[in-house]
């Protein structure tokens, strides 16, 4: 049986490149919700409907675990999906605890970068509240970061553009730590270090959630030899080009984040 991955787009892909190193025998399915992608930018009703939509038609596969890996999905419909299925779901969460953690030790402040729709969401507000006694949490909105994801965009000059414009008037000098809050913003993790100041530490949650993932399917193996398994790309409006999308994405992950 596969492990079955799924996202609004390519976002994603991050989550299953780790998936591939830390499970290299697993078969997996990704499917990634394009009639409706990007989520982020979408109401709460909207969101928790196409998610259902969409692990209903991947539930038609013979699946042992359900990897929803979009931020955004997981703040607005986990829960149900796990009160309908009885498989394994795992979803991500923006690495606020460590983050706070890190940036205590270092006497400084923590910035997250999400969906506006993941940052409103009680999930992420109730996390900040658990988590961030000392009031060190800032946020921002990416909303564009995904469209350029969306659209393959990796330009180094253009990114760099389009983070200075947000940055401007920050000063990035306050903060230990720059969370990732949404699978699409892993892609620009090597731009965006080269932007911010170098003792920044950039973090996001695919590693979490694959733990997880191993715990909870109870497997888990390095390989040494690379991803030995078989991955199936779907997507909701069937459209052959996306499914090519997919895979240079990917190639562009694996070439950009070989270890
Ligand atoms: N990749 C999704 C996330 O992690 O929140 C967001 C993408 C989107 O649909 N806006």
């Amino acid at each position: 049986m596969r492990i079955a991955f799924f996202d609004s787009g390519i976002g994603g892909l991050t989550v299953l490149t780790e998936a591939m190193k830390r499970l290299p025998k697993e078969d997996f399915l990704y499917f990634a919700d394009t009639l409706h992608v990007p989520y982020g930018t979408k109401t709460l009703p909207e969101v928790k409907r196409y998610v259902q939509e969409s692990v209903s038609v991947i539930m038609q596969n013979d699946i042992k675990a359900l990897v929803v890996a979009c931020n955004t999905a997981t703040s607005a419909a986990i829960e149900e999906l796990r009160r309908m299925y009885p498989i394994p779901i795992i979803g991500m969460e923006p690495a606020v605890k460590p983050a706070v953690k890190r940036s205590q030790a270092a006497g400084k402040r923590v910035l997250v970068f999400a969906t506006s729709l993941t940052l409103s969401l009680s999930k992420y507000t109730d996390l900040v509240a658990r988590v961030d006694d000392h009031k060190v949490v800032d946020s921002m909105p990416l909303p564009e970061l995904v469209q350029y994801c969306e659209q393959l965009q990796f330009d180094r000059e253009e990114i760099e553009r389009y983070f200075s414009r947000k940055l401007s008037g920050i000063d990035l000098g306050q903060y230990s730590t720059i969370v990732l809050g949404c699978t699409h913003f892993p892609y620009y993790k090597r731009i965006l270090q080269q932007i911010v100041p170098p003792h920044i530490e950039l973090i996001d949650g695919s590693h979490g959630t694959v733990e997880r993932l191993c715990t909870l399917i109870g497997s888990s193996s390095l390989s040494t030899q690379g991803y030995m398994g078989q991955i199936e790309f779907r997507c909701s409006d069937e459209n052959p080009a996306y499914l090519d999308k997919m895979a240079r994405a990917l190639d562009y992950l694996q070439t950009q984040y070989a270890r």
